[in-house]
């Protein structure tokens, strides 16, 4: 027979879970903001491997050992157990969902997203709840309870702000578009528009030029371009962090058409690098990945001149890549013998982003 263990403590149960929680609140935010993201910097994939190698012994412990060495802390006094059973229910949801990130086709990684983020607020919320209403262990060494009181508001409140802040992304992940004006900036529904800077670059026409380091010509007017030969294709769009828009009508100018026209030699520069109009975001391709994926540069989605937060007036769209690959507001076009990283690739994402090649670690 199996030597029993002495039993552990409601007070040692009950920090274990806290601290796992807390860790995984606060690298989630840090991963979900997009402040928080820019402030991690090359940081960033740790924060996500601790964030998901956390998960997974979580989940774990929670499973295999969760009759012994994890027993969910029974109710003391006056918590409730219905309660205390909701924590359970947002953290096997977001084992589930979190696992679903990570396999499967984009529409269940798509609601995983979702799932994820939801049952991330509602345990947040849980928190929050936990800590305001929680009646403390009957310790006896208990500290003067309006000393108590005061920790758990302060805790609170911490464990508040990120959440206050995340809460707008969130629901537009939610929602799809709940914040159609302002926020999105006429965005097409279901896209959720990303910029990594304060705000969309706004451009005009007259403001707007595309600039192309080619031996034939250096400038580009956005009517010159519309007045080359058109390409139109209907594709589905896909971000690395699972959201996706299906059967999108993409209309634009065949990339590696207009490379041949303005000059490109692959063989001496086999690399394009791609810039951005908001002065951060870079990306680069291959000749290899031109010619095998046959990149677009797009000026009109769905029918439509691009939205502002969705890159106007032209964007690169790279079919059967992730998002990051597609960058808005092109405003630079050079080339190069060597690779050099894009924004999201010096920060831990594949340079080669064919769908399914990134797997979280
Ligand atoms: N300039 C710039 N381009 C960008 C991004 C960005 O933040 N800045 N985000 C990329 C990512 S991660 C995705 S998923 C798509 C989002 O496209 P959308 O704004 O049309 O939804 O744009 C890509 N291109
Ligand atoms: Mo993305």
């Amino acid at each position: 027979m199996i030597p029993k263990r002495p039993p552990t403590s409601f007070s040692q149960r009950h920090w274990r879970h806290a601290l796992w929680v807390g860790l995984f609140v606060a690298t989630g935010f840090g991963l979900f903001l997009s402040s928080w993201r820019r402030a991690l910097g090359p940081w960033f994939p740790a924060i996500q491997t601790i964030h998901e190698w956390g998960g997974i012994i979580y989940a774990l412990a929670l499973l295999g050992w969760s009759a012994r060495f994890y027993p969910w802390p029974a109710p003391v006094g006056r918590t409730q157990p219905a309660f205390t059973r909701w924590a359970l229910f947002f953290l096997v949801l977001l084992c589930v969902s979190g696992v679903a990130l990570f396999i499967g086709p984009s529409w269940t990684r798509s609601i995983a997203t979702v799932v994820h983020g939801a049952s991330a607020a509602g345990l947040v919320i849980w928190v929050l709840t936990h800590l305001l209403t929680h009646r403390p262990t009957p310790l006896s060494r208990a500290t003067p309870s309006s000393r108590r009181r005061a920790l758990h508001w302060i805790l609170a409140t911490v464990a508040t702000a990120p959440f206050v802040i995340a809460l707008p992304n969130l629901l537009m992940m939610l929602s799809g578009r709940i914040f159609q004006q302002g926020r999105t900036q006429g965005a097409l529904p279901g896209f959720v528009p990303y910029t990594v800077i304060d705000g969309y670059p706004q451009f005009t026409p007259q403001t707007w030029r595309l600039w192309v380091d080619s031996p034939v010509k250096r400038t580009y007017r956005l009517d010159e371009l519309q007045h080359m030969p058109p390409t139109s294709r209907r594709l589905n769009f896909e971000c690395v962090t699972g959201w996706a828009v299906n059967g999108v009508q993409v209309e634009g100018i065949d990339l590696l058409h207009f490379l041949e026209s303005v000059g490109w030699q692959p063989e001496h520069t086999p690399w394009v690098l791609f810039f951005s109009g908001d002065g951060v975001y870079t990306e680069s391709l291959s000749a290899e990945q031109i010619h095998q994926y046959q990149p677009l540069l797009v000026y009109a989605m769905d029918g439509q001149p691009l939205a502002a937060s969705q890159g106007y007036p032209l964007r690169l769209l790279v079919p059967g890549m992730y998002g990051y690959k597609s960058l808005k507001w092109l405003v630079r076009i050079a080339f190069s013998p060597h690779d050099q990283l894009g924004y999201w690739e010096q920060r831990g994402y594949p340079q080669n982003a064919y769908w399914g090649s990134y797997h979280g670690f």
